[in-house]
């Protein structure tokens, strides 16, 4: 599990073992560990923490302000509890989703902060560092990091669904580009692209513009990595016609203006949500991704896609369990995961009331 890992991710980890039999604690959890990455070395992570004041001393302290002391004497090496287990095998998958060779201090706390149940992410709270916040800068730090390449402009905003479709690609396949935030106004875009829609990549050293998510993604898809198969072309275009559209409308028909709205159009696209998750519950049962076995474009397009008529117009989540359990798997996706965060700082533009459980995954009650 270690062999990507840093030495200072391993001193983390090292450190965490310590913590835990100081505080003679009987496992190492995810609250150890994130004293580990305070105190092993100076790191991004470590440094962002210290802003916080959370030094590694603050954090033990907290620590046992929230467990207390132990009474284990047990052996020097401490089984790790699940949910720090999960932090560790997660850590890999963070640092690949940004495109890091190495698994880092940084990507280490973000597969902490991840962790649905972890003390970790409590005792961040009480201590006045909220974990989506923590995880929002450490990643736009990693972001800044990362040298500007010169070719690729992607014409984008990162809460549009078919340009987190294209993004959560460019994060698959790790191509570096450039942003250009496409805001209220769009003349640039619209001498690019007359139908100014977004996403729009530029590649500048080919003199190329190229509009179209599916387009974009099937450009850089050079390997045809994500787009393998017939199946995969074939359930992009699924879920951009039958959830992303209705789900546009939706959303569209709240900004038309009072007196302007189309009730017919909206229940119309509610009926094809309920007819597309109905097929997408049958098709998803015996496949973990849409095309198969595979990630795909199809994946691409269906993440932003069912996160936005989750906000909208819900599948029935204990019903349709395929569709849950699918729409699970596509939120932990490093990528996927990546792209939710880089827009939750625009969540205050969406037009209709914001569920509060969005951040909570799909459920699926047990029969
Ligand atoms: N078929 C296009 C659809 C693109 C699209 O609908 N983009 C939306 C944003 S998600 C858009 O630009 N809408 C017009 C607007 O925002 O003014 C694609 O696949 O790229």
């Amino acid at each position: 599990m270690f062999e990507r890992f840093t030495e200072q991710s391993r001193e983390a980890v090292d450190v965490a073992q310590e913590e835990a039999l100081l505080m003679r604690h009987e496992r190492v959890g995810t609250e150890h560990l994130l004293v580990g990455v305070a105190r092993a070395g100076d790191s991004e992570a470590s440094a962002l923490l210290r802003e916080h004041g959370l030094t590694g001393e603050r954090l033990r302290a907290e620590v046992v302000q929230a467990v207390g002391m132990g009474d284990d004497d047990g052996q020097e090496h401490k089984q790790l509890t699940p949910a720090a287990h999960d932090a560790l095998e997660a850590a890999l998958g963070e640092a690949m989703g940004l495109g890091h060779e190495r698994v880092e201090p940084a990507h280490l706390l973000l597969a902490i902060l991840r962790q649905p149940d972890a003390l970790a992410r409590r005792i961040l709270m009480g201590a006045g560092a909220p974990p989506p916040e923590v995880r929002a800068e450490i990643i736009r730090r990693l972001g800044e990091r990362r040298p500007a390449p010169p070719d690729l402009v992607l014409h984008q905003h990162p809460f549009a669904s078919y340009c987190q479709k294209v993004l959560i690609a460019l994060y698959e396949l790790h191509v570096p580009f450039r942003t250009a935030l496409v805001e209220a106004s769009r003349a640039e875009l619209t001498a690019l692209w007359p139908m100014a829609s977004i996403p729009v990549l530029h590649d500048e050293s080919a003199d190329l513009v190229l509009p179209e998510s599916t387009t974009i993604i099937e450009y850089v898809d050079r390997d045809a990595t994500l787009i393998p198969s017939l199946q995969a072309r074939l359930w992009d275009r699924v879920f951009d016609e039958y959830i992303a559209t209705p789900m546009q409308k939706i959303v569209g028909d709240s900004l038309r203006g009072e007196g302007r709205e189309d009730p017919e159009g909206v229940t119309e696209a509610r009926g094809t949500l309920d007819t597309a998750y109905a097929m997408l519950d049958t098709h998803l049962a015996d496949r973990q991704w849409a095309a198969g076995e595979r990630f795909t474009v199809a994946d691409c397009a269906a993440a932003p896609a069912l996160f936005y008529t989750r906000a909208v117009h819900r599948w029935d989540e204990d019903a349709q369990r395929n569709v849950s359990r699918y729409y699970r798997d596509l939120m932990a996706r490093p990528s996927v995961a990546r792209v939710v965060e880089e827009a939750r700082p625009y969540r205050e533009i969406f037009p209709l009331p914001w569920p509060a459980d969005m951040d909570l995954p799909a459920t699926a009650r047990e029969p």
